[in-house]
């Protein structure tokens, strides 16, 4: 993270036939290559690869395929200028990808599916994302309920982090995701969105992946996933306001823009803590 530009953008590269917003268009090698190297030049800091869909209702993968849709194109991006991150929750996909190079773990479980992640993750002295999802991508948009979704979240966001530092992992290379559309109604999304403050209280780098995602498509009836990307900046705008500092996109060029000029007008602030506003 520079001084004046507090904040991340991580750019979405699936490697997937079934993605929801752009599944098969980088199934191929070289076209995921040529998207990934696109997606830094256009000031991706970290490249986010999956090689499993997490929408709704997705079937699973198994390890082997899945290692071997990212492994090769991990390594064709180590020498892009970006950090490359890994979208996987199984410990062998995490550790073909690693050794291709990658050096963060994004996990959608939180060492959930695969509590020995954790230990890998520590092991290797690795970055990780971990993110909230009730129950599992086949079922988690079936009617989710929380007493009080942020606090619900917080807490599990506040438990698994205590779960990764009890196996070693250190504290300072752990972010935090609330998990937007991972098993949360419009009115949950929005709800975390408006009181995110609460999750950057924890301390953590809060990444935020609205990108293209349902609720903005139910917001605005924009009901291709491509046009989804001013909801996704609205967002992310509002996100970066409230504290977040990673921003999971798949749109670099005009999110990239969007948040220079939203971070240049809030000025000056100390990444952990939540910003406040004066309403003075
Ligand atoms: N969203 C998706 C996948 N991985 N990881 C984090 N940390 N946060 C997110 O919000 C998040 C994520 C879903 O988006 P996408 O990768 O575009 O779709 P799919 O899972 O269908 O490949």
């Amino acid at each position: 993270m520079t001084v004046g530009r507090p904040f991340r953008i991580m750019g979405v590269l699936n490697v997937t036939p079934d993605s929801f917003s752009d599944g098969g268009e980088f199934f191929d090698h070289a076209a995921a290559v040529a998207h990934a190297l696109e997606l830094a030049a256009e000031g991706a800091d970290i490249l986010d690869v999956g090689g499993e869909s997490t929408r709704p209702y997705a079937e699973p993968v198994g390890a082997a395929e899945e290692a071997r849709r990212v492994v090769p194109v991990i390594e064709a991006l180590t020498g892009a200028g970006a950090q490359i991150s890994i979208d996987t929750s199984k410990l062998a996909v995490a550790r073909a990808a690693v050794d291709a190079g990658a050096t963060v773990v994004n996990d959608v479980t939180a060492f959930g599916s695969e509590p020995a992640l954790a230990g890998f993750v520590a092991e290797r002295g690795l970055g990780c994302c971990l993110m909230h999802m009730l129950g599992e991508p086949r079922t988690m948009q079936d009617d989710p309920r929380y007493d009080d979704v942020v606090s619900d979240v917080k807490a599990f966001l506040e438990q698994r982090m205590a779960f990764a530092v009890a196996e070693g992992v250190a504290e300072d290379r752990i972010m935090l995701d609330p998990g937007i559309g991972f098993g949360k109604t419009v009115a949950h999304n929005l709800e975390l969105l408006r009181r995110l403050g609460e999750i950057v209280a924890l301390g953590r780098p809060v990444v935020i992946g609205t990108s293209r995602k349902s609720f903005l498509g139910k917001l605005t009836g924009r009901e291709t996933a491509a046009d989804r990307v001013p909801g996704t900046i609205a967002t992310n705008v509002l996100a970066l306001a409230a504290g977040a500092t990673v921003f999971r996109v798949h749109d670099v060029a005009p999110t990239r823009d969007a948040l220079v000029v939203a971070a240049a007008t809030l000025g000056p602030w100390n990444p952990t803590t939540p910003r406040t506003t004066t309403t003075t």
